[in-house]
């Protein structure tokens, strides 16, 4: 596929569709920006809800490449994620396919296998292949978007790269993030990395930093051409002085997912 130029970026009022608003026109991408909510500055940011099909349509006409990022980011009612994430989801890949748009790229969770174990001393890294186990509806309705998107590779050809994020912000705020964190920096590497690969399908990949404590596999990551820069390990000692080493007792501690398996934080809207 030829590189996109013009891409549609939903969420894009979120904290990371604010973190790639700056970040990745430097790659060259003219973004046509989406969400719920108006952005102060950006007024020419279309306000609409993943809901309204004719507006989603409208939205992505024209664009080479979407990074779907808009949806419900934490934990919520069946009835909402239901809503915002699977029909809103299913509503962005219909208009994706009657556009002709050729590749999405999915903002996917580590919570669509938050009940897998966090490896443990010499333990294997967690695989790309590790099944679905969503810790939360929030997960669950990620690992949908992950079916979906091979759904819409085998059956229309549309491309995907699921990219089962981390946790992206500015710093690492918790020792679990030691693990799981990916630099904004990093994470427009990795965007720019899943929209220009050639040939992807379908393809799952892990979001995060070269982190020194790393939990799972960049492999089919940096098969896209992923260089990661950054590495959370400089915030480490600072982090476990304040809060202690992860307590492999503890629930929350012992899943990739942390405390999303037994008190995950709720949408507040
Ligand atoms: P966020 O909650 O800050 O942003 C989500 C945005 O989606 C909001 O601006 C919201 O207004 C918009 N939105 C929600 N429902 C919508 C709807 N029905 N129609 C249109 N827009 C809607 O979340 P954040 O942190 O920016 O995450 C972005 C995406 O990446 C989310 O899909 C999240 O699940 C995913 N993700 C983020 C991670 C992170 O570390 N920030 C980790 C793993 C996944
Ligand atoms: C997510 O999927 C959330 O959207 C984000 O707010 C963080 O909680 C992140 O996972 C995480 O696991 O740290």
């Amino acid at each position: 596929m030829p590189a996109p130029r013009t891409v549609l970026l939903t969420g894009a009022a979120g904290g990371l569709g604010t973190l790639m608003r700056d970040l990745l026109p430097a790659y060259g991408y003219e973004l046509r920006l989406l969400d719920l909510r108006p952005i102060d500055d950006a007024p020419d940011a279309i306000v609409a809800d993943l809901a309204d099909r004719d507006a989603v349509r409208e939205a992505v006409r024209g664009v080479d490449a979407i990074v779907h990022l808009a949806g419900i980011s934490l934990e919520s009612s069946f009835e909402k994620i239901l809503g915002a994430n699977i029909e809103g989801t299913y509503h962005l890949y219909e208009a994706a396919r009657e556009e002709g748009v050729a590749r999405i790229v999915f903002a996917s969770s580590n919570h669509a296998v938050g009940y897998a174990p966090r490896p443990r001393g010499d333990a294997p890294l967690i695989p790309i292949d590790t099944p679905h186990r969503p810790d939360t509806f929030y997960g669950l309705s990620k690992a949908f978007g992950e079916d979906l998107a091979q759904l819409y590779w085998d059956r229309h050809g549309l491309e995907t790269v699921s990219v089962r994020i981390g946790s992206c912000f500015a710093e690492p705020t918790s020792v679990r993030m030691l693990s799981l964190w990916m630099s904004p920096a990093d994470g427009a590497r990795l965007f720019h990395a899943a929209l220009t690969a050639e040939h992807v399908g379908h393809t799952i990949v892990y979001g995060s930093s070269a982190n020194t404590r790393l939990w799972w596999d960049l492999s089919s990551a940096r098969a896209l051409g992923y260089e990661p820069q950054d590495d959370s390990e400089p915030y480490a000692e600072k982090l476990i002085a304040e809060q202690g080493e992860l307590d492999p007792e503890n629930i929350a501690h012992a899943h990739l997912g942390g405390h999303f398996v037994n008190d995950p934080p709720i949408w507040p809207y």
